[in-house]
């Protein structure tokens, strides 16, 4: 009888033995599930609030700074499309063909002067641009013949210069004024009054403050 209790005692045992121990590794099994999601709820929150973070920046960014995103489009200015930008300054290539004084008047009436040619580098933008044309230039000897002066009063006599061959000459004893770009990009004194395309030059616009304090 007692043989057969213990028999039954052992077989009880066992059967817990077997039934625990599957049992602990499902417990244990699920805390560390428990904890992976824990942690990566914790990561993707982190870089959730990052992201959200940077966004909220880049937005604060855009809203202070509206056009700042088009000047690296338009550097002359999103309003400017139609100025073109080269080395720090813009240039406005007339579509309209006037005399010498009235295009000095757009020019001023867009805070701009007639370009002044001061070196090879700016010579060979702007012939690129004006081949086959002519174009009036910032360049003039209207106060005293043969005395050229610049626009903004650089001093011609020192300064670049890059007439055509015979040129300034006057043509035929015209009282040819006005220095003009001539159709292969080389200068020519040229009868004020003519019509002529022309080009205006002017600063690059400033960019406008990114922070709040100016
Ligand atoms: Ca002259
Ligand atoms: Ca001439």
């Amino acid at each position: 009888m007692d043989e057969e209790k213990d028999q039954d005692n052992f077989k009880t045992y066992t059967g817990r033995s077997t039934l625990q121990r599957p049992l602990y590794l499902i417990y244990i099994l699920l805390a560390v599930s428990y904890l992976l999601v824990v942690i990566g709820f914790a990561v993707t929150l982190s870089k959730a609030t990052t992201l959200s973070s940077q966004l909220s920046e880049t937005r604060n960014k855009i809203k202070n700074n509206p056009s700042g995103r088009d000047l690296n489009l338009f550097p002359c200015g999103p309003d400017n499309v139609q100025w073109e930008y080269f080395n720090g300054k813009c240039y406005f290539f007339s579509l309209q063909a006037v005399p010498w004084q009235q295009a000095k008047t757009k020019c001023e009436e867009q805070h701009a002067r007639l370009v002044v040619i001061d070196g090879f580098p700016k010579q060979n933008f702007i012939q690129t641009r004006t081949r086959n044309f002519r174009f009036w230039i910032g360049l003039h000897d209207l106060h005293t013949e043969g005395e050229w002066k610049w626009v903004d009063g650089s001093d011609y006599n020192t300064g670049f210069k890059y007439w055509k061959q015979g040129e300034p000459n006057s043509y035929r004893s015209q009282d040819e004024d006005c220095g003009q770009v001539w159709i292969n990009g080389e200068w020519d004194d040229y009868t004020c009054n003519s019509n002529s395309l022309f080009i205006c030059e002017r600063p690059m616009p400033s960019t406008p403050p990114t922070s709040k304090g100016k």
